[in-house]
């Protein structure tokens, strides 16, 4: 490691993607302490936080007749939709009280536009319009990335492809992860993750 030019990044550990929270990831709870352990061993921290307005557009309450976890097409594609969830403001969209927060320098709040989801912390799902995530750790001069959070087959591992392509050395700690599999969605977000060089660390730590 090299504290001067890595950044643990960690995704949307919010109380409505963990049990009992309205798009509840198995386990998501679990990714808290982990998590916690690892933040306190760099010297950079950042976190996503899903922050979407009532009536975002990724919500099957939007579109009549639609099914939770159904997809439709959107201006952009493809987009799943999902139970109401993280409204800017709620009790859901705010981060698990056991978050330790102390160590994060900076919070990207990400999915505030009513017509695009953004399960990237670098690009929302139109696959270009910018969070700002990216000019940021390059203006502050780091190399690599380290993610973990909540899921790893949705905003985990939608970030750690973006943080690839945009040149950064990625990282992702599994164990410091869940995941949705919708679909068999886990699967192939590892292989996507392996197929372009994404670091894969399958227990709860770096090794
Ligand atoms: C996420 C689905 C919808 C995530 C966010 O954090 O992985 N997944 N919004
Ligand atoms: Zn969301």
């Amino acid at each position: 490691m090299d504290p001067a030019t890595d950044v643990f990044v960690v995704i949307d550990v919010q109380v409505d993607f963990c049990p009992d929270g309205a798009l509840a990831v198995a386990d998501g709870g679990a990714v808290v302490a982990p998590i916690n352990r690892l933040a306190r061993r760099f010297a950079h921290v950042v976190a996503t936080q899903d922050w979407h307005p009532a009536g975002h557009g990724s919500f099957a309450s939007s579109h009549p007749g639609a099914a939770p976890f159904s997809s439709v097409e959107l201006s952009y594609g493809a987009q799943t939709l999902w139970p109401d969830h993280c409204v800017a403001g709620s009790p859901g969209a705010a981060f698990h009280p056991g978050l330790d927060l102390e160590p994060v320098q900076l919070i990207v709040r990400k999915g505030f536009r009513q017509a695009i989801d953004s399960y990237s912390a670098f690009f929302e799902n139109d696959r270009t319009t910018p969070t700002g995530l990216g000019g940021y750790l390059r203006e502050r001069g780091f190399r690599r990335a380290v993610f973990a959070g909540l899921a790893t087959d949705y905003c985990v591992a939608y970030s750690a492809l973006d943080a690839a392509a945009l040149g950064f050395e990625a990282h992702v700690v599994l164990g410091a992860c869940r995941a949705i599999d919708l679909g068999g969605s886990l699967a192939s977000a590892l292989a996507q993750m392996q197929a372009v060089g994404v670091g894969l660390h399958h227990g709860d730590d770096l090794a």
